[in-house]
């Protein structure tokens, strides 16, 4: 008896020894030590014995017992060690391999001017408004003082949907994002302070117009907004925009149904050795167009007129992209070249913000 389980112990012994991880480890504790184990098969065996044997063998298989679980829990704990180091050196890293190349993709130009007329637009304390592409006649043109015979109306050469079954009047792609400061007006009571980006469509196309263009429009409204803010909204505006510290600006008097009195606003520029140099020089370029809101505007969405007053502009994200960046024909913009786009495009990840500079 005492041979066997010496043989046994040595056997069980050796399988603790040779299990490779702890699976292997489990599954000799529960041919060893398990119900059906072979050291629990014995003991269940020391009952048919004679009582002096019985003594013997059973001193003899507990502390066979006693030794296997502890070989067990000594080798569970190195397996688990070796583990810990196996992954240590399969997943370290060389922290001084060069980075991932350079992402392949391109921001888009007008994504980037957009950008960063949002950080411009944001530090001013304005808030994004954005509306539907697709709107009504009232939106679009009514409630912007352009009655139904208005000439603007035709200036506009606007994009009008079929008409629908049971629709009064044709939808209209809208011809400027102005519908959405009328929502913005309609939604909720004084003051406004909103910028508005987003496609427009007009039926035109040449070198300097495509039939889908983006625009940015901004408008404030409270108690006492006048001329003044609006000029100095618009010169901290160009100033962040073409990150320069003065910027030379005019404003020439013009007409739109929706301001009253209104301008249109050129910058200062040089075109010297065919390099357009923008904020000083001799030469003017055209960049916005701007007014005090026009009363009937603000009774049109129920703001009393009386009490609010306020400024509104608008301005071709477009335009400002190809002044910004030297692009010369709009019409590549929407061409979907990539060849365009990694020439003209900006890398994904530097994106602008006014502490890290616009466009560096
Ligand atoms: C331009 C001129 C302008 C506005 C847009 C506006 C909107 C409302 C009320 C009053 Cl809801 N005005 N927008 C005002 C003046 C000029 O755009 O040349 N855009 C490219």
């Amino acid at each position: 008896m005492q041979q066997d389980i010496d043989t046994l112990e040595r056997e069980l012994t050796d399988a603790v020894q040779a299990a490779a991880d702890r699976d292997a480890l489990e599954a000799v504790r529960v041919q060893a030590l398990g119900r059906q184990g072979r050291v629990t098969q014995l003991l269940k065996g020391l009952g048919a014995m004679a009582p002096d044997e019985r003594r013997a063998a059973g001193q003899a298989l507990n502390q066979v017992k006693g030794r296997l679980a502890e070989a067990i829990e000594v080798r569970r704990d190195a397996l688990e060690h070796l583990e810990i180091a196996d992954r240590l050196a399969r997943e370290s890293l060389d922290v001084t391999l060069p980075i991932r190349p350079e992402a392949e993709g391109r921001i888009h130009p007008v994504s980037q001017v957009m950008e960063e007329i949002f950080q411009i637009c944001a530090d001013m304390g304005l808030e994004i408004a954005e509306g539907p592409d697709i709107e009504d006649d009232f939106h679009n043109f009514t409630a912007l003082n352009i009655p139904p015979e208005h000439p603007a109306r035709q200036m506009h050469d606007t994009f009008y949907m079929e008409r629908g079954e049971g629709e009064a009047e044709a939808m209209l792609l809208r011809t400027h994002t102005s519908p959405v400061q009328i929502r913005t007006m309609l939604a909720g009571p004084p003051p406004y302070r909103i910028v508005v980006p987003g496609r427009t469509y007009r039926c035109d196309s040449d070198q300097t117009h495509t039939p889908m263009f983006h625009q940015l429009e901004g408008l404030v409204i409270d108690e006492a907004t006048h001329m003044g803010h609006l000029k100095g909204t618009l010169e901290a505006f160009c100033q962040a925009f073409f990150e320069v510290d003065e910027v030379k600006m005019r404003f020439r008097p013009s007409h739109f149904p929706f301001t009253e009195p209104s301008a249109e606003v050129d910058i200062g520029c040089s075109r010297e050795g065919g390099r357009l140099l923008i904020g000083e020089g001799e030469d003017w370029m055209e960049i916005l167009g701007c007014g005090m809101v026009h009363p009937k505007v603000l009774e049109a969405c129920g703001v009393d007129s009386e009490r609010y007053q306020g400024f509104a502009w608008g301005m071709g994200i477009d335009r400002l992209a190809m002044l910004k960046y030297g692009i010369p024909d709009l019409r590549a913009f929407f061409d979907c070249d990539l060849r365009w786009l990694r020439h003209y495009g900006f890398v994904p990840l530097d994106m602008p913000t006014l502490a890290g500079g616009l466009s560096r």
